[in-house]
């Protein structure tokens, strides 16, 4: 069984036991579901087949529909268990020649919650949120508002005034139970506010998921970095006594990761890559609600570490 969330990727290296050239196999995949949104919740499937050619075996689509299968059983669609031991179970190709690169000394630590709020309903409008608010999301309650001007040209041209703030907070400004009972107000602010990295900064974040209004897995994505997955868990994320069970020897390397459902993800990376870097969960519901923020990371001394300009052919629409 094989797990994937939006806008993750995945390698996989199909193993089928007993081979057999003429031997048909069946695959198929379902949906996975932890929030209250309707979908399709059909069975899809596919068939491959193993081929012989001058030696070779290839896959391809069986040549007659004239055969029995075996439908293989699949998890219930809110079924999180499944889930949650597939992805604890992956670990990086480190070996002792090749170790994971996961950062094991920390430069800033940052804990984010990720979930959604509210916003006051326009008054020409019907919103669909509690109370007939305006359905929103936010990151530490700041609800991501993407510029007119772009981040990295903003940040490029060094005229960063009155596109983003570089002041998003490192953890909430007003911690409460996260995954417990709401707070009263989930009115979510709409900022650009952004994270200003030095270059080579080594960075642990943990993404809480939050409860206001329903707990979801949120598919996190990175631009511009892999990060390692070095824990997670279910309910509040304890900065006491998890840390103590992180992965730094083996851990998954990413740039998605779905924070489960009332749960929590901690990730390391190493921010070596100078720029404007979204970070954004890959529900575009949820993205366009805001549920995203950005890293700016700066250039560094070497000659390696500096943002390339753009190409001299790229379009002006500098506003
Ligand atoms: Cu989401």
């Amino acid at each position: 069984m094989l797990v994937v969330t939006p806008g993750q990727t995945m390698n996989v290296l199909l193993k089928t036991k007993p081979y057999s050239p003429s031997t048909t196999f069946l695959m198929a995949a379902r949906p996975h579901v932890t929030g209250p949104a309707t979908f399709d919740n059909s069975t899809t499937v596919g068939l491959l087949q193993y081929k012989t050619k001058k030696g070779r075996h290839y896959i391809s689509p069986p040549a007659s529909s004239n055969f029995s299968f075996i439908m293989p059983s699949l998890p219930a669609f809110n079924d999180t268990n499944p889930v949650t031991n597939f992805s604890m179970k992956l670990r990086s190709l480190a070996s002792e020649q090749f170790p994971a690169k996961v950062p094991l000394k920390v430069d800033m630590r940052f804990f984010f919650t990720v979930g959604l709020g509210t916003r006051p309903c326009a008054s020409n409008q019907t919103c669909q949120g509690p109370n007939g608010s305006m359905l929103s999301a936010a990151v530490n309650n700041i609800s991501f508002v993407l510029p007119t001007t772009a981040l990295l040209q903003a940040h490029y041209s060094g005229q960063s005034a009155g596109v983003y703030k570089p002041d998003f907070p490192s953890q909430p400004l007003i911690p409460f139970n996260y995954t417990g009972t709401p707070p009263n107000n989930t009115v979510v602010i709409k900022d650009t506010k952004v994270v200003v990295l030095k270059c080579n900064t080594s960075v642990e974040l943990v993404m809480q998921d939050t409860g206001i209004l329903g707990a979801e897995s949120h598919p996190f994505h990175l631009h511009g970095f892999n990060f390692f997955v070095v824990g997670q868990g279910v309910g509040n994320y304890d900065p006491i006594n998890d840390p103590a069970n992180f992965n730094l020897v083996d851990p998954v390397e990413r740039n998605t990761y779905s924070v489960p459902s009332g749960g929590w993800t901690a990730i390391r990376f190493l921010a070596d890559n100078p720029g404007a870097w979204l970070m954004h969960c890959h529900l575009d519901i949820h993205l366009s609600w805001g549920l995203g923020m950005a890293w700016v990371v700066l250039d560094g001394e070497l000659p390696g570490q500096k943002l390339q300009p753009p190409p001299s052919d790229l379009p002006k629409c500098w506003s």
